[in-house]
């Protein structure tokens, strides 16, 4: 890396102390631009970089609720609001004990290049809490999520931040949330995406991130000259952003042969079709928080506390949470024959592990662009939302396939013109910050 962004990182660090995941976000984000500071003085002089890796604005609250035992709980709720250069702030909320400043810092900043990618009209922000769904009663989340949006009505809006679903965040907790938000404010509006169909939800939209990703690995192969069909994949994790991938991939031709959990992943051989699909959403819905159910289910091998990566495919598609793929993992995938890796979560292969599949000259492609199609639904949801009028099916299905396409065709075509050629790395985080800045450029000091 140039001295300036060596420098800039090492501000980035000590300013935010405590937040590795944030440091990784932003590391890999200097390695690509490089190749356009370079090229552009005019970014490095305006610091658009400097601006960019500082949150426009973020809110921490507490948000106190009562389990079914009459106990009180306290959690602590986010949302940052990073960019909003390009349209109002969009990106998802997480409910994951897991949950910390820098993990949603990680997310609300690959969140700004992801939405530049889709070309709709969207900024980028995160937010969530460390709020446990694990065990927890229908009532208990539907208290939880009231109290969250008693605070975080204050600070959203249709035209201001728009959130969504992510981990631990489905269907029943959007459905809360809105209520409540419409409860606060009297407006029925687009406040949030991933509705109910009944309620301004948009058809397509629970499987829009899973379709796709299986949608940009079929370009990745077809860029190869290769298909899905008759390809071996393993995919990590069983909730939203899986179900939709083993959907697509199996309708392709291909053979889903893993699905993982916190607990370890299970292993079928005959592959994962049908039956086995809608069991998955049973699994999610459960709270239980474990693939072994699968595996127990439907008789197939399951490994306790392990990553599906040891097994031998041709395709894999990490759909669960950030670095869950790391060096090790990538060359056993690589020294099996995997000739694909399309990522689903968010930052699930570690930077050691990024390299492992660069030196081998294979496909690989981040998050922030295959896992795009998600939140380009959820535009399309805000696009319906405006026009109050919903579209079938099909043309939300067709839009999100040509939105992949072009996204697949502009990271090759920005890794070329700036000297890595089938870099989707370099591709997609160079194409979704020249939108973003230029756009800071024409917006002046702010
Ligand atoms: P779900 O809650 O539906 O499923 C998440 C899966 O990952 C579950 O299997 C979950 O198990 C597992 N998981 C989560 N956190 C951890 C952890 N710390 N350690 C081990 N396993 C974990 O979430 P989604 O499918 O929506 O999200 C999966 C990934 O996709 C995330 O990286 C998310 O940011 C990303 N994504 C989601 C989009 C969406 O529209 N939903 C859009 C784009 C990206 P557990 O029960 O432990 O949570
Ligand atoms: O990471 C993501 O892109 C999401 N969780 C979806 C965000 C959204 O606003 O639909």
């Amino acid at each position: 890396m140039s001295d300036y962004a060596q420098n800039l990182l090492v501000q980035v660090k000590a300013k935010n102390p405590s937040e590795p995941e944030f440091h990784q976000a932003v590391e890999e984000v200097l390695q690509s631009l490089e190749l356009v500071l370079a090229r552009h003085p005019e970014y490095r002089s305006a610091k658009i970089l400097e601006r960019m890796v500082e949150p426009e604005r973020t809110m921490i609250f507490r948000v106190p609720w009562m389990d079914d035992q009459g106990e009180v709980h306290i959690n602590r709720g986010y949302r940052i609001q990073m960019n909003s250069a390009i349209g109002p702030y969009k990106g998802g909320l997480r409910f994951h004990p897991s949950v910390t400043l820098g993990i949603l810092k990680f997310l609300a900043f690959e969140q700004v290049f992801k939405n530049s990618l889709t070309s709709l009209p969207m900024g980028g922000g995160k937010g969530g809490s460390d709020f446990d769904p694990k065990g927890k009663s229908d009532n208990e989340v539907m208290r939880f999520c009231q109290s969250f949006m008693s605070e975080l009505f204050r600070h959203i809006g249709p035209n201001i931040d728009v959130p969504a679903g992510d981990i631990g965040v489905g269907g029943r907790e959007i459905g809360y949330l809105f209520g409540q938000y419409k409860r606060l404010t009297k407006d029925f509006s687009g406040v949030l995406t991933g509705k109910g169909i009944n309620w301004g939800g948009s058809l397509v939209r629970p499987e829009a991130t899973g379709y796709g990703v299986v949608y940009f690995a079929a370009e990745m192969l077809k860029s190869k000259g290769q298909t899905l069909d008759g390809k071996t994949v393993a995919v990590s994790g069983f909730g939203n952003v899986a179900w939709g991938a083993v959907q697509k991939a199996t309708q392709l031709g291909a053979k889903v042969v893993t699905l993982s959990g916190p607990d370890g992943f299970v292993y079928d051989k005959d592959g994962i079709s049908g039956e086995k699909i809608e069991y998955m959403l049973e699994m999610r819905s459960s709270a239980r928080d474990s693939v072994k159910d699968f595996a127990d289910k439907f008789k197939v091998d399951f490994q306790a506390g392990k990553h599906p990566w040891s097994v031998k495919v041709d395709v894999a598609l990490p759909c669960a949470t950030q670095n869950e793929l790391n060096e090790d993992d990538a060359r056993e995938l690589v020294k099996n024959g995997c000739v694909c890796v399309t990522e689903g979560a968010n930052m699930p292969t570690t930077l050691a592990g990024v390299k492992v599949f660069e030196h081998a000259g294979i496909l690989y492609s981040p998050g922030k662009a295959s896992n795009a199609g998600g939140v380009a639904t959820s535009g399309l949801e805000m696009s319906q939302n405006s026009m109050r009028l919903p579209w079938p099916a099909e043309e939300v299905d067709a839009r999100l396939h040509q939105i992949m396409k072009a996204i697949h065709a502009t990271c090759l075509e920005n890794a070329e013109k700036y000297g890595t050629p089938g870099n989707y790395v370099n591709g997609a985080n160079i194409a979704g910050f020249l939108k973003v800045a230029d756009a800071m450029m024409d917006q002046g000091l702010v």
